[in-house]
């Protein structure tokens, strides 16, 4: 475990980032800047031929000048329309399916598979990971042995999928007919029909739906999927893109004795989340949020990376996934340097001059120099961080410069409801509009990384007050306790 903690963080912004990255995204500031100079240096000029009374022709030609450099501003300031997330919905996992550890511990010491170690091994990561006893694990998991047939997890796929997707239908009055894209996000499992097939076959829905199934794409998969959509509603006129985010755990668990790969086992938990986004014009009144930026990036080329989190057979020939040592280094390597890209992409225009001007300073003058970092909670109010433990989520929090209000949707979560993958990001934005921390203007970061090892981060921004939402969502019962502050021990 105390390799978990071992999270490199050096200076937050990455300045060995190729030139070219930050530079694209610096780009079209300068761009902005150059023509917006451009347009006041003819103005008054023009001005200076009216004053000195030119001949006519010239007046002319400084208006032609004028009307394409207002055209090609014009063109440049014209954004594609925008994406809304106009609702979602977290499942509340069972009671039923909870998981108090003795029982746990009870259950998986009487599977013949595991050694005396392995039980000990998996009892100390569960005391000591954040998780409380109330998390919950699918009834196919609940069984001795677990029972980890297509089945079962085509069985808990049902249960994971129906119900949040009923309770977004029918929050937002929303008919399956009137869903132009689905994307179903889960990295674990890949049934044949798919589980977008599944929905489908379940909601009746049109013919000509496009449907996509991502799948193996680790725990910033729902973001990915965020991303797709507002890729394809660039795209698409007035449609509606529905995606779903889960993970089937019946498919991921591991019944041998490596400790790298029994991880999974202790800290995955029950989740799912549907979202419906749409670039409909009434979508503006309605819409919780307005998508406000996102960016994906990736390490796979980077070996090292490539390899921490994989999924193998072990010596015995049991299938599960490694968490290698490296993987919150790598973590901390991928974030580092994404984030560089994504502040300069937020950051209103004077901070980006400021970090523009920096980096060059850095580069070019003063190679030891300190690179301008700016506060990330000057831009954005509300951070949902990857609920990877206790440990990495305060390392996280360490490397952003974020306080314990930044960092508690992620704990509470991780205590609450456990590591849900891809949909632990919607658990956390459940969590804030729960507590109603989100304002009207608010803008509000889900930042996801996963196996890929990948980076994947969407800020929203709060477009209507959001009220009421304690008495619903997941965290309807419970919120009213909610901080607690745990025991602090290890992850
Ligand atoms: C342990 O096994 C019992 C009996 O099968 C079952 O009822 C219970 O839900 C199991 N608990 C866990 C946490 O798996
Ligand atoms: C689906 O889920 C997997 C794993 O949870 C994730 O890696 C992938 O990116 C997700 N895809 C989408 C579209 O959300
Ligand atoms: C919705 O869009 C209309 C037309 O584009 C605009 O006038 C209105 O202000 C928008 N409403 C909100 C709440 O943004
Ligand atoms: C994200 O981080 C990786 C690793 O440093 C980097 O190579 C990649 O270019 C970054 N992504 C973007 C969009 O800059
Ligand atoms: C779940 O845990 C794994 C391993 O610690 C981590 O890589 C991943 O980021 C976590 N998932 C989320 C959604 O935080
Ligand atoms: C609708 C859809 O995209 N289905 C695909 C999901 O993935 C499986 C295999 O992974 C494909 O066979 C389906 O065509």
């Amino acid at each position: 475990m105390e390799s978990l903690s071992r999270f490199s963080h050096g200076p937050l912004l990455d300045t060995t980032l190729p030139c070219s990255v930050l530079s694209k995204h610096l780009r079209s500031t300068f761009m902005e800047l150059l023509i917006f100079s451009t347009l006041i240096l003819v103005t008054s000029m023009e001005a200076s031929c009216f004053v000195q009374k030119r001949k006519p022709i010239i007046h002319l030609l400084f208006l032609s000048c004028f009307i394409l450099i207002f055209l090609i501003l014009k063109h440049m300031l014209s954004k594609a329309p925008p994406v809304y997330l106009v609702d979602f919905s977290c499942l509340k996992p069972p009671s039923f399916c909870r998981v108090p550890f003795s029982s746990f511990i009870e259950n998986t010491s009487m599977i013949e598979s595991y050694d005396a170690d392995s039980i000990s091994f998996m009892a100390k990561v569960l005391t000591s990971s954040g998780l409380s006893e109330e998390t919950c694990l699918p009834p196919s998991l609940h069984y001795i042995p677990p029972k980890t047939h297509q089945q079962e997890s085509i069985k808990e796929a049902h249960m994971l999928l129906f119900p949040p997707m009923e309770d977004l239908l029918s929050k937002t009055r929303l008919s399956p007919l009137d869903i132009d894209f689905l994307i179903v996000n889960c990295s674990g499992f890949c049934p044949s029909p798919s589980l977008s097939s599944i929905i489908i076959n379940k909601y009746s829905m049109r013919s000509d739906i496009k449907s996509y199934n991502l799948s193996g794409m680790g725990c910033s998969a729902s973001l990915i999927g965020i991303h797709l959509a507002q890729t394809l509603l660039k795209i698409h006129k007035n449609s509606h893109a529905v995606v779903l985010s889960t993970e089937i755990l019946s498919a991921g668990w591991y019944s041998g004795n490596e400790r790298p790969k029994l991880l999974i086992n202790c800290l995955f938990r029950m989740g799912s989340a549907a979202i419906l986004l749409s670039n409909r014009k009434e979508a503006n009144k309605s819409s919780k949020y307005r998508l406000f930026r996102s960016l994906r990036t990736q390490r796979a080329f980077d070996d090292k990376a490539y390899l921490s989190a994989f999924r193998e057979e072990d010596s015995t020939g049991n299938l599960g996934v490694t968490l290698k040592r490296d993987l919150l280094q790598v973590a901390g390597e991928t974030l580092r340097s994404n984030i560089s890209v994504l502040g300069s992409s937020i950051f209103p225009f004077s901070k980006k001059v400021c970090l523009a001007v920096s980096i060059l300073w850095k580069k070019l003058i003063d190679k030891s120099s300190e690179v301008y970092v700016p506060n990330f909670r000057s831009v954005i109010h509300h951070f949902c961080l990857p609920t990877s433990g206790r440990q990495v989520i305060r390392e996280i929090a360490k490397g952003l410069k974020l306080g314990d209000r930044e960092m508690e949707p992620a704990l509470m979560t991780l205590q609450r409801f456990g590591n849900q993958s891809s949909s632990s990001l919607w658990y956390e934005l459940a969590y804030l509009e729960a507590k109603e921390r989100v304002k009207k203007g608010d803008k509000v970061w889900q930042l996801g990384m996963g196996s890929g090892p990948k980076c994947n981060s969407v800020v929203w921004e709060c477009i209507r007050p959001i009220i009421g939402e304690s008495k619903r969502g997941p965290w309807a019962d419970c919120i009213a306790r909610y901080p607690i502050v745990a025991v602090d021990q290890g992850m």
